[in-house]
């Protein structure tokens, strides 16, 4: 058995599963891994320069043959330029996430782009799905970076009773067990971010996929509620100063002292001022393992829980 749905059929993939386009850590290398892989794999643009992504795309497109994807990261201030030069490139696919992309659905879509829009809500699912998605991926609070409010349980089943099109489910899996339990929740395919940021072509700093190893279940911690983008981030000297800043209501403080961070994190491996955005998943992560091991286990371990099996982490 191998799990073919809708979303297989509509990317051209081999299997469901999704790399999600973390800003500053899915680069061409580990995007194409994971489409090489039998998966999607996806570029986080994030605040990237345009020539930069633009240079993205061509490598992804030279180290794999395979569909790959570009996730768009709706707020930051040259998204229009970046959205002109992906339609100039012609990628595959989109993913969207921190805003509405109802704006450029069209221009994308006739360009034969396939859409997929990240959505912490019903409501603007169903938005979406009116004006063109063409899947939505229900992306659940337990999920790193930048989230809503529902988490991955709820979420999922609502929108797939809510849209026609098919529903990605995205926030805390990090396995075959919660690729099964997303499957069981109605879901069509699920995207992973945490659980590729240890694959071995991931060119982030090591020590931060060490920290993702060693990771606990209480190990993150959402802050920046006050500036109206809350981020889950494992926890460290900079969440706890922002959450004293949090606590004072002092939002552009945290803007200020939030900028670079990410990049501090993942570039320089600074572990205690680095923003090191992770899910509640990052417990859930063993090992550091080759993309390719990563999406087959997911496949094949979710596969044996569906004929009845049952697995545990590491087996
Ligand atoms: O986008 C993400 N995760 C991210 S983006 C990011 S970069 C960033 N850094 C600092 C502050 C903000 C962002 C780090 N992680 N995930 C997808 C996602 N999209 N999660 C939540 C949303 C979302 C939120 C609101 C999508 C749409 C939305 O719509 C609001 C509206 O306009 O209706």
């Amino acid at each position: 058995m191998t799990i073919r749905t809708r979303v297989t059929s509509l990317l051209g993939i081999e299997y469901p599963i999704i790399q999600g386009g973390m800003a500053w850590t899915a680069t061409a290398e580990l995007a194409a891994a994971v489409s090489s892989a039998g998966g999607l794999g996806v570029i986080g643009a994030g605040h990237m320069p345009t020539d930069l992504l633009r240079q993205e795309i061509r490598n992804a497109k030279a180290a794999t043959d395979r569909p790959f994807g570009v996730n768009l990261m709706l707020l930051t201030p040259h998204i229009d330029e970046l959205v002109t030069m992906v339609l100039e490139e012609g990628v595959p696919v989109i993913t969207t996430g921190a805003g509405n992309p109802g704006k450029y659905m069209s221009a994308l879509k006739e360009r034969g782009i396939k859409v997929l829009p990240i959505a912490p809500t019903v409501a603007l699912a169903k938005r979406l799905e009116s004006v063109g998605a063409d899947a939505i991926i229900g992306e659940g609070m337990e999920a790193g970076g930048h989230i809503g409010e529902l988490t991955t349980m709820v979420l999922t089943p609502q929108l797939a009773d809510a849209v026609s099109v098919p529903v990605i489910a995205a926030g805390g899996i990090a396995d075959g067990r919660g690729v099964a339990a997303a499957f069981a929740l109605g879901a069509e395919a699920v995207q992973l971010g945490t659980r590729f940021m240890c694959a071995e072509e991931c060119t982030i700093h090591p020590d931060v996929k060490e920290r993702i190893v060693k990771a606990r279940d209480r190990d993150t911690v959402v802050t920046g509620y006050s500036t109206g983008h809350p981020v889950r981030v494992i926890k460290n000297k900079l969440t706890r100063i922002i959450e004293g800043l949090d606590r004072d209501n002092r939002p552009e403080e945290i803007e200020t002292l939030g900028t670079g961070k990410l990049a501090l994190a993942m570039r320089e491996g600074d572990l205690d001022m680095g923003s090191i955005m992770a899910g509640q998943a990052a417990a859930m992560v063993c090992a550091i393992e080759p993309a390719a091991v990563i999406v087959r286990s997911l496949v094949e371990d979710a596969e044996a829980i569906m004929r009845g099996l049952t697995t545990t982490c590491g087996d």
